[in-house]
């Protein structure tokens, strides 16, 4: 397998169709034939493993896969239990699965902040990094690790405290908890195996590298079309998020106006369109852009 990238994906879940969505966007073609486990994908020698997200970081230490993609949550969870295994490297932060570990506790409870919780017991699916961070705030408590449904703890009395991921925020609004301190950030990561790998092998991750990298920048950027009276033109274009050296053309027919097309690397926001409507463009284009190199 030398000359093959084996990468290692969430079979099913928070982090599966994001991940096979990125790799299709790179060029891979990803045809799964329902109840397989790998997949050679084509258009780069490319082969994936679908796994559960929890082995993702022990089959990448380990070797058997390359490259896995992971919530820094696990790698991080994992990296802590496996003290001789933590030597993944993180090639690339991928910007989805965001959320948030945090502490919450009953609405009514009197539990409000991180000093409360001396000799508390907290319910977790993170005991590592729970206890890390109990650590480095010099507080004593008691962890109680339960794999799902954190949230009901409290109400069954398993614990005062849970320290769970959080996105919308509607499963803690949900058991009536407040959160009241973050623990954690995390977003899939993309890691790689410490083994040593050929030149080739080098060389194919720094094309897929290349290719991700266009994926992502694209998906922040947006191609903005308008036109707008010549004396307007500065400050219409300073009000461009993120944008530089626009392209300014002369419109057909119309001495007084002119186009501006940019690429903006920030989101644009209604209210910089707005913005710009008030300072005399018109016929405003924001298009998304689809692939980005060099
Ligand atoms: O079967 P497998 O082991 O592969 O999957 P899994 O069930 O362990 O994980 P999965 O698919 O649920 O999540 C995979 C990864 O997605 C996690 O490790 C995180 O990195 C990321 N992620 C992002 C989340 C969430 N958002 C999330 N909201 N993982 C879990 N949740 C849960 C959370 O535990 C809580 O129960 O969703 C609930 C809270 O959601 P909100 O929206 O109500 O706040
Ligand atoms: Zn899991």
């Amino acid at each position: 397998m030398n000359n093959i990238l084996r990468i290692a994906v969430q079979k099913k879940g928070r982090l599966a169709d994001d991940s096979i969505r990125l790799l299709k966007q790179a060029g891979l073609g990803i045809f799964r034939n329902p109840g397989a486990l790998t997949c050679r994908a084509q258009g780069l020698p490319v082969e994936l493993l679908f796994v559960r997200d929890d082995d993702i970081p022990s089959l990448v230490a380990k070797g058997v896969c390359d490259l896995g993609i992971a919530g820094e949550n696990v790698l991080r969870e994992e990296a802590l239990e496996a003290l001789a295994e933590t030597n993944l490297q993180t090639v690339r932060a991928l910007g989805f699965s965001r959320c948030t570990l945090k502490l919450a506790a009953p609405r009514d409870g009197g539990i409000k902040a991180i000093t409360d919780l001396a000799g508390m017991k907290i319910a977790t699916s993170y005991p590592e990094i729970l206890k890390e961070f109990l650590c480095d705030q010099d507080i004593t408590a008691e962890c109680v690790t339960l794999k799902g449904a954190v949230e009901i703890a409290p109400a069954l009395g398993l614990a005062d405290v849970i320290c769970d991921l959080v996105s919308s925020g509607a499963t803690l609004a949900a058991n009536g908890l407040v959160d009241f301190a973050t623990v954690m950030q995390s977003e899939a990561l993309l890691v790689r195996s410490p083994a040593r790998w050929n030149d080739d092998k080098e060389a194919l991750l720094a094309r897929l590298l290349r290719r991700i990298d266009g994926v992502l920048a694209s998906r922040a950027t947006k191609y903005i079309m308008l036109n707008a009276p010549k004396d307007a033109i500065e400050d219409i274009t300073a009000l461009l998020p993120g944008a530089d050296a626009p392209t300014i053309m002369p419109l057909a027919g119309r001495d007084d106006q002119m186009a501006v097309h940019a690429v903006c690397r920030e989101t644009i926001f209604w209210d910089t369109l707005e913005q710009l409507e008030a300072r005399g463009a018109h016929a405003i284009l924001v298009l998304p852009i689809e692939k980005m190199m060099g």
